[in-house]
């Protein structure tokens, strides 16, 4: 029996919680093409032959002084140096630089080099790319190129961690998906729908707090409450005649009962909580403790 904690590092928009959500076989990661979607760590257990592997998906490494950033950035280096194996995510595309300071930062760290997006490039660039990494690879453990969006090197990639993991009994049920409770997830899912369907600013001055969820069998009702900075974003976010908010929450909806297979009734309301992202009081509240 073999079992361990697997860290998901990497800039923002590597392809981490993409990756995760693919490994587990379910959605319960956000998931955006706009930067510093994810916010707070979040684990999915994947079962692979003899080995329990939990992949812990972090916030991208990013630096920016605003507390909520700061909150970030730490959650990722909790994950760092909290697990038995780190994988580093390098979209192909990517200058080797972002590698570089990752090894400065990592401290030498087990790790696994993990080329993704490779359906951006051509098999030449990618391995020009693969030939540019090998000048590190007394550093990494092996380089693994894979592609989420191809469905390319998922079981390459499983069998190379759960090699590496150490001998340990399993720290979950095998039948866990996730440790995270249904809270966590809807509020996730509720974000990418915010991030899918407001610009500029708004996405990232904004959260979600799950106030209330009545379950039943069949149906939840979820009462969640959309935070922003300032009252012109919440005017943005709600829309002419509440078409925004409509579309969020429809959006949102859909991505809730295909995680949870019941039908979902949210409601949703917009507060203004003016400097939210920059109060620890606030931050707590949301439950980004430090
Ligand atoms: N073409 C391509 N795009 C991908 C692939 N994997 C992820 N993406 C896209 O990359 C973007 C970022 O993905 P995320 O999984 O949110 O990235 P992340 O590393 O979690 O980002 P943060 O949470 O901001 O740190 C999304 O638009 C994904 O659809 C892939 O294999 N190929
Ligand atoms: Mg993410």
């Amino acid at each position: 029996m073999k079992a361990g904690f697997v860290a998901l590092i990497g800039r923002p928009n590597a392809g981490k919680s993409t990756l995760l959500n693919w490994l587990l076989g379910e959605k319960i990661a956000m998931v955006s093409h706009k930067a510093q979607a994810t916010r707070k760590r979040l684990n999915a257990i994947v079962m692979y032959k003899d080995a329990q592997i939990i992949f812990v998906d972090t916030p991208g490494l990013h630096e920016k002084e605003r507390l909520l950033n700061q909150f970030m950035l730490q959650e990722a280096l909790k994950a760092l140096s909290d697990c038995e194996l780190i994988l580093f995510l390098a979209p192909v595309t990517d200058d080797i630089t972002y590698y570089e300071k990752f090894l400065e930062l990592s401290q030498n760290r087990p790790h696994i080099l993990v080329l993704t997006k490779i359906d951006l490039v051509d098999n030449a660039k990618l391995l020009a790319k693969i030939k540019e990494y090998q000048k590190y690879q007394d550093k990494f453990l092996e380089l693994i190129p894979l592609s989420v969006k191809k469905n390319i090197g998922k079981e390459e990639l499983l069998e190379t961690i759960a090699k590496y993991l150490p001998k340990h009994p399993y720290y979950y049920d095998p039948e866990l998906l996730t440790t995270e409770n249904i809270r966590d997830i809807y509020k996730e899912l509720i974000r990418e729908a915010i991030f899918e369907n407001v610009s500029d600013e708004i996405p990232y001055e904004s959260d979600v707090i799950i106030e209330k969820i009545e379950e039943s069998p069949t149906l939840d009702k979820v009462y969640a409450m959309i935070i922003v900075e300032k009252p012109s974003q919440k005017g943005i976010i709600i829309g002419k005649n509440g078409q925004t908010l409509k579309r969020i929450g429809k959006e949102a909806r859909k991505l809730m009962e295909e995680f949870s297979h019941k039908k979902i009734f949210l409601h949703l309301f917009v507060v203004v909580k003016k400097g939210w992202t920059k109060s620890k009081k606030e931050l707590e509240n949301i439950g980004y403790l430090f």
